[in-house]
Formats: C-alpha cells, sequence, structure tokens
C-alpha cells in the first residue's frame, strides 16, 4: 500500500518567533543568534535578511558585514520549545504517526486521513491552516510517497508553500536537484561528490551502484536509491529516550589508565553519534565500571549544559574515570552513559556563543 507523508518545517522559525512576539521586528531583516562580534554564530535570519546572504551556521561577524542594518536578537530557546508544544498538539490532532525531527520540523504519517475527497494536499493545507490560526506562524510542507521525497519537497518552495512529489514528477525533481539539497549529503561528502563532478540528481542518477559504493561505502548504496526516489515510509515513532549508552568489555582485564581512556573516549564519540541521529542531548554523564571480580561501581555527574558532541561527554567522563577507578584494580568492563535527555534546541553551536 502506498503511503502518504508529510514533512511540515516552520519557516525561519526562531526569526519569525521575534517577529510574531515584537511587531517592530516585522518586515525587518531580523538575525538571531550569539550576538558577540568574535564568537556568535548566526541561527537563523527572517527572509528578509537571507535577501542579503545571511543563514544559519553563518558567523555573527560576517552578518554583520553583508546586512549592516540587520536587527540582531539574542535567542530564546524557551519560547521556541513552548511553541513548538503547541505545534506538535496540532500533529496530534490529525495523527498519532509522528516523527519530530527538530523543534521546528516533523513528520506525519497521514495515510489514513487521505480520501478522495480529501487528497493529501488538503490535509497538509488544513495542518498548515491549524499552526496558523494558533501561533500566528507560517510553515511550508512537503507530501510524497516516502521521507526523504517529503522532506525534500517541503523546502522546494518555502516559505508558506504546499508542494507534492508524485511518482510523475519524481524523477524530474530529482535530476534537477543540487547534490547537496539531498537529505543525508553534508557539507564533506557535497564536496566529494563536486570533486567527482556530481552536481546533481541526474549525476548521481547515471553513476553505477557498484561505483557508489566503491567510493562511499554502505552509504552508496542509499545514495544510489535516493537518486531513484527509493527511500523508506516508515516513521521512528516517538519513544521517550531515558538515557543512550555504550559499554566495551575487554577481552582480559586492564589497569593501564592511558588504554582504558582511549577507549572511553572512543566509546563517548559513539554515544554523541547516537545523539547527534536523534538530535538529542542529556544533562547527566554516567561514567560505570567492573572490576575483575565483577564488582560494579558508578558516578555520575550533572553537566553546566545539555551534552552531545564527543569531546564534551569525554570531557565529564575522564573526570568521572578519576573517581570511580581504584588504583592497581584492573578492570573487564568500562561503559559511559548520557541521561537526563532532552531535544536539542539548536545545533553546531554551543549555549556559549550566546551568552555574550
Ligand atoms: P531550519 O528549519 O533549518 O531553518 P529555519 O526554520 O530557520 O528556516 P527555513 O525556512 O529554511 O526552514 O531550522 C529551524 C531552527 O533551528 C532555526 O530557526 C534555528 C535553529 N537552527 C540553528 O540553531 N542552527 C542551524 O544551523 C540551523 C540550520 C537551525
Ligand atoms: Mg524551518
Amino acid at each position: 500500500m502506498e503511503k502518504r507523508i508529510i514533512h511540515i518545517d516552520m519557516d525561519a522559525f526562531f526569526a519569525q518567533v521575534e517577529q510574531r512576539d515584537n511587531p517592530e521586528l516585522r518586515g525587518k531583516p531580523v538575525i538571531v543568534g550569539g550576538r558577540s562580534f568574535n564568537r556568535g554564530v548566526v541561527a537563523t535570519a527572517s527572509y528578509e535578511a537571507r535577501k542579503f546572504g545571511v543563514h544559519s551556521a553563518m558567523p555573527t561577524k560576517t552578518a554583520h558585514k553583508l546586512c549592516p542594518d540587520g536587527i540582531f536578537v539574542h535567542p530564546r530557546f524557551e519560547r521556541y520549545k513552548e511553541i513548538s508544544a503547541q505545534i506538535r498538539e496540532i500533529f496530534l490532532s490529525y495523527t498519532e504517526l509522528i516523527e519530530p525531527l527538530s523543534l521546528d520540523e516533523a513528520y506525519l504519517d497521514i495515510t489514513e486521513l487521505v480520501s478522495r475527497e480529501t487528497p493529501s494536499k488538503e490535509v497538509a493545507l488544513s495542518i498548515q491552516r491549524d499552526i496558523f490560526d494558533r501561533t500566528g506562524l507560517t510553515s511550508s510542507s512537503g507530501i510524497s510517497y516516502n521521507k526523504y521525497l517529503a522532506k525534500i519537497a517541503s523546502g522546494m518552495n518555502k516559505p508558506k508553500a504546499t508542494t507534492v512529489i508524485h511518482y510523475d514528477n519524481v524523477l524530474k525533481i530529482l535530476h534537477e536537484l543540487p547534490i547537496g539539497k539531498f537529505p543525508g549529503v553534508g557539507k564533506v561528502t557535497e564536496e566529494k561528490m563536486l570533486g567527482m563532478g556530481i552536481k546533481n540528481g541526474k549525476d548521481l542518477y547515471d553513476i553505477s551502484r557498484n561505483d557508489l559504493i566503491l567510493k562511499f561505502g554502505k552509504r552508496g548504496e542509499s545514495l544510489y536509491n535516493k537518486a531513484r526516489g527509493i527511500g523508506t515510509n516508515e516513521l521512528t515513532v516517538q519513544r521517550e529516550r531515558k538515557s543512550v549508552g555504550k559499554e566495551t568489555t575487554f577481552n582480559y582485564d586492564r589497569n593501564d589508565d592511558k588504554e582504558i581512556l582511549g577507549v572511553l573516549e572512543e566509546l563517548s564519540d559513539k554515544v554523541s553519534v547516537r545523539l547527534e541521529d536523534r538530535q538529542l542531548a542529556g544533562r547527566v554523564v554516567t561514567v560505570k565500571i567492573k572490576n575483575g571480580d565483577f564488582e560494579t561501581h558508578s558516578k555520575q555527574m550533572m553537566t553546566m549544559d545539555p551534552v552531545f558532541k564527543g569531546e564534551d561527554i569525554y570531557h565529564y567522563a575522564y573526570n568521572l574515570y578519576h573517581e570511580v577507578k581504584e588504583q592497581d584494580v584492573p578492570i573487564r568492563l568500562i561503559g559511559v552513559t548520557v541521561s537526563g535527555i532532552e531535544e536539542r534546541l539548536y545545533r553546531n553551536m554551543t549555549i556559549y556563543d550566546f551568552i555574550m
């Protein structure tokens, strides 16, 4: 059975909220982010500011240069979180099949809501109308038969758009799509692709499955499929994640701090990757060790800010390790866990970027 998946993404989310809450900012180039001239980073910019070339993750300094008359605003995460919860309530009034990706975007499986009288576009428009009525904010949506195509569609005609990708137009759209716009193709992969002369979906389409696997390993297969409109339509429906942890059992008992810390660092990175995948962060880090005689010890610690980066997790884990490890008692197992999980409010920046 063919599914109908919607991807909904708020337009210039943080900036729109600021403009909604403060009428003086409406119609103006608003730049939300760290205001520190030297270390700040742009979280997002209103569409008025984007005309000057300002975009997310750009240093505040550059944004000042491009848009000297821009209004620089400090982010108010609690407010965005509140509004995100209101939006999620609206989603829930349609379906429980929701997969949130971040504060301002989610997949919804609306297969059951679609009928001859109510095509999927009507459902999407109705959700977007409800969001606007409740929050005063505009959004864009994409509709398709799988997740990644819905996501591509929602980004195609932003802002305030509703876009459908179906079997008749999918290949044309994918062929013309710049390679960097394929979900899952990040900056690094994009560079690599461009280096290989792959500029768009058509170039990707023309490469054999074997060549892609040769060049990109396991991901080659997924890229091959993505060039052809093939992808999953199964939502990962929000399950409450209480913690994310990784542990290793050694094949012999170990006592060398340097060696064990090396493993702990790797485990911290692995936990980080899992948190990254789900856009999560946590406020508690725990280190557990098991002695050669199977005694288990653990210690945990609240972090200053929610952590998700490998180096930050390791920073806490390193200190905890030194508290929990007894001298000259070899250990058999070590593990690190991040709990006190919450959704990440911001990407690619730390809270420190906002302080000044
Ligand atoms: P996005 O949906 O990527 O961007 P956006 O909603 O601002 O704009 P668009 O109309 O293109 O969807 O991200 C949602 C919010 O997440 C954004 O308003 C601010 C925050 N964010 C960051 O903090 N850092 C980032 O690098 C990005 C991309 C977003
Ligand atoms: Mg958005």
